[in-house]
């Protein structure tokens, strides 16, 4: 019997079971392109900062202080002990201050199972207490969620209905992807990558004769052995680089007004944007090279090419995070609509073909096993990078898709699954914030930064210490993930915490309804299994499933075509717009009368850029991508990670020119620096950046010093601010810096050292 273990970033096999060694982690077999960074989970370098027991920060056990996170002792404490004092905070929160003074919108990516699902887990035992504060959105894609639903189709639908890769290498002739399609990106699926296909995809589309053109401020975004062609843009300005586009193909003889006719609304409206009736200011080539930098005649030709190839328009999801991010989005999908190809084999667009493995699946879309959370009786929420906010700003009222909502006085937070230390922007304003509520849950397996920060830290255990199900959308894989390894020290399953909690606080039978593990296991299976089976398909039952391992669902594999019934009987097969069709003018959204996101897409000027006034005295855009060797902040710890350092610190990518002028040297410790932060990092040379951009990936674990984060966590640099008025998402990408060799003694980096940890006898 083979044992494997589900995770977002691959399937792996658990070897040996040799009693008392660790086991060893190999890929699984029918991966093509097995992912490297699962299979140090079980490393020494990792379990040393498990959390073993229950702890309390030292202050707010003594005293119930607030001040000291981040910087106290923890004292270890019993279980039992540890919870009643949990369950009585939550207890007396309730009472005092009512369920909407509970945050638990807790967002992260936790773990890939799909009953162990952290926020999951969450989220049903507060909505068994009578509800609390949740997120909405997500830090991927916050302005393409809010935005899709009105001018196409959801976010979810559209990650899940990519037209496949066969299909493309079959027909589509001219690939043009804003942001490339970092291969590196596609090692991760939310909830489980199963074979990894986007390296094998990229290579059939090239190898068909395809042309593959990337267009952004990073040069090597098209996989290992594929150059492609570089476009170089500044960034954040890709909405102009659309709009002269867009101008191209209005004027060029080839433009055909029929699917924009039968399939779209509102095209005039944006045309007599685009040609400068409205405003004034035709969007040519030339008024775009002034703001991307490229160069008028490189355009034009481009816009040209669009209409003389079976052309896919791509566009990668960070050019969504950053200021106005709605509108690249936009503008990209009126582009398509004007080429007129969507919904044919190989045309039309893409939302993040190089985002994640799932993108461009042809494995079968089926309804997988969920953990019920339950109804929330709290109405109040935020959208999920606006913590900050909310914290500071209690009382406040925010816009978020056309209403006007209050943000609500927070005096618990209960975290489990996610590092906001690692994923939230402006990272000392946060801390800020961080300072405001009385108590602080966290349920973590390692000490990460968040852990660190908490007052009350419940240890949990990873996925290969449990049972699970792994099963993600058109990853075509169910898993059954059978415990591995005996848990750390105490660490316990976060659904034995909640349900101990849920019983001191008398919501016991509501929250677990008699049911253990495999009690939940198989039910949630068999909820799933009857789904199926209503779509035609028949899984084995739980048991058989159980003991084979492995549900491989891939002959059931079919080429699909994103928009094809739409495109084929727009009436029958309506889009879930106001219209049914593309909303390349949205009443809705002009409805809401946002100076920041008008009724139609438009080029705003972001926040921050290479045009901006700023520039002057921070003259480096930076970029927060994701990182190659890990997923976000998790297992940075690990040997994989690590080898990934400079001088001990994350890599930032400079072109030559920008490092030479600083006198920077490869491998050279430098400080980046602005108005909001100032961190360490090592320097990489590389002309696969441009003049003026600076590339420093996510999830160096935060390791603050005074004035000084010591290992490159972007960030302490980025702002911290809405996208617009209606989607509130983050702006990570819309960042300026400045740079400098590091000249002092290198402070030590503390964050991989455990904390101080206290026994129980030092405390009353
Ligand atoms: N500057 C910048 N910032 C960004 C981005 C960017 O592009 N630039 N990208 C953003 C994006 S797209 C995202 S999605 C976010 C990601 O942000 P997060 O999802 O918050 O990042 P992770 O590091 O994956 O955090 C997951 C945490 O859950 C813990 N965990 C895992 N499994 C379990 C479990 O079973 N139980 C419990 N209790 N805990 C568990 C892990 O130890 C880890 O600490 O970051 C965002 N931040
Ligand atoms: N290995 C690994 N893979 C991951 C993750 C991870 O942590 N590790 N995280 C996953 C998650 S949660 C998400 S949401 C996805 C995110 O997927 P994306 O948002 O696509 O990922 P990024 O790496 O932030 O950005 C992709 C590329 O966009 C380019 N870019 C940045 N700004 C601009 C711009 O203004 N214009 C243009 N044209 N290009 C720009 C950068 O060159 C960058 O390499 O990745 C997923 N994949
Ligand atoms: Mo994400």
């Amino acid at each position: 019997m083979t044992r494997y273990s589900a995770a977002h970033w691959g399937v792996y096999e658990v070897a040996a079971d040799l009693a008392g060694a660790v086991p060893r982690l190999i890929p699984l077999r029918a991966d093509p392109d097995p992912n490297p960074i699962g299979l140090d989970q079980l490393d020494d370098s990792v379990t040393r900062l498990r959390i073993a027991r229950p702890a309390i920060r030292k202050g707010w056990l003594e005293g119930r202080t607030r001040e000291g996170r981040g910087e106290e002792p923890f004292v270890e404490l019993p279980w039992d002990e540890a919870l009643d004092i949990a369950a009585a905070e939550i207890t007396r929160v309730r009472r005092d201050h009512g369920n909407d003074a509970i945050f638990g919108g807790s967002y992260g990516w936790s773990s890939a199972g799909r009953f162990h699902h952290a926020q999951s887990q969450l989220h049903r035992f507060y909505n068994m207490l009578g509800g609390y504060v949740r997120s909405v959105d997500s830090y991927s894609l916050g302005a393409g969620r809010v935005l899709m639903p009105h001018i196409a189709t959801s976010m979810d639908d559209s990650n899940a209905s990519h037209t496949s890769w066969d299909v493309l290498a079959a027909h589509c002739t001219l690939f043009v992807s804003f942001g490339g399609v970092p291969l590196k990106n596609t090692r991760v699926s939310s909830s489980g990558a199963g074979r990894h296909r986007v390296r094998g995809g990229l290579r059939k589309l090239r190898e068909a004769g395809a042309r593959i053109i990337n267009i952004g401020p990073v040069g090597d975004n098209l996989g290992d052995d594929d150059a492609g062609e570089w476009i170089a843009t500044r960034p954040n300005t890709d909405t102009a680089m659309l709009l002269a586009l867009a101008f191209v193909v209005l004027h060029d003889t080839l433009f055909d007004r029929r699917f924009l006719d039968s399939h779209t609304v509102g095209f005039d409206i944006f045309r007599a944007y685009l040609t400068g009736e409205t405003d004034g200011i035709a969007k040519t080539p030339g008024w775009a090279q002034a703001i991307t930098g490229v160069p008028a005649a490189r355009i034009a030709t481009l816009g040209h090419d669009l209409l003389r190839h079976r052309t896919m328009l791509n566009c990668a999801w960070s050019l969504q995070r950053a200021a106005h991010g709605e509108q690249p989005f936009w503008a990209l999908v009126t582009l398509a609509a004007m080429v007129g190809q969507i919904g044919l084999p190989g045309g039309g667009y893409g939302l993040g073909y190089g985002a994640m493995n799932v993108m461009g699946s042809a494995h079968p879309r089926l309804p997988g096993p969920v953990f019920p959370q339950g109804r929330n009786g709290v109405s109040a929420f935020i959208p999920c990078a606006r913590v900050t906010d909310m914290l500071l700003h209690p009382g406040e009222r925010f816009t978020y898709n056309g209403g006007v909502h209050v943000y609500p006085d927070i005096r618990l937070v209960h975290w489990a699954g996610g590092n906001p230390f690692h994923h939230h922007q402006d990272l000392n304003r946060l801390r800020q914030g961080w300072a405001r509520p009385d108590t602080i849950i966290v349920q973590e397996q390692h000490w990460t930064p968040v852990a660190r920060q908490a007052d009350i830290i419940l240890p949990a255990t990873i996925s290969l210490e449990r049972d699970d199900i792994g099963f993600a959308t058109r990853e075509g894989l169910f898993v059954a993930m059978r415990q591995a390894v005996v848990p750390h020290g105490e660490a316990r399953d976060d659904h034995a915490i909640f349900a101990a909690l849920a019983r001191r606080l008398g919501v016991e039978p509501a929250f677990t309804e008699g049911l253990d593990t495999q009690g939940w296991l198989r039910r949630i299976y068999d909820e799933s299994a009857a789904k199926i089976a209503a779509t035609g398909l028949n899984l084995p039952d739980f048991d058989h499933f159980w003991e084979d391992g492995l549900i491989d669902l891939s002959a059931h594999d079919a080429p699909h075509i994103m928009h094809a019934d739409f495109r084929r009987d727009p009436v029958g097969h309506p889009l879930p717009t106001p219209s049914g069709k593309i909303e390349i003018f949205s009443k809705r959204i002009a409805g809401f009368a946002l100076a920041d996101c008008p009724g139609h897409p438009v080029w705003l000027e972001p926040y921050e850029w290479l045009g901006h006034d700023k520039a002057a005295t921070y003259p480096l855009h930076l970029l927060s991508d994701q990182p190659e060797r890990r997923l976000h902040s998790q297992l940075d710890a690990s040997p994989y990670s690590r080898a990934g350092k400079v001088a001990g610190r994350e890599p930032v990518y400079l072109n030559p020119a920008d490092a030479t002028a600083r006198g920077i040297a490869d491998g050279d410790l430098v400080e980046l620096f602005n108005d909001r932060g100032r961190c360490l990092a090592g320097a990489i040379l590389s002309d696969a950046i441009m003049p003026g951009v600076a590339r420093l990936a996510t999830g160096a674990w935060f390791d603050p010093g005074p004035n000084l984060e010591r290992h490159g966590n972007p960030n302490v640099l980025t702002l911290d601010r809405g996208a617009s008025g209606l989607s509130q998402g983050c702006v990570a990408q819309t960042c300026l810096i400045e740079a400098r060799r590091f000249t002092g003694e290198p402070p030590r980096l503390t964050i991989f050292d455990p904390p101080q940890i206290l026994p129980r006898s030092v405390s009353p």
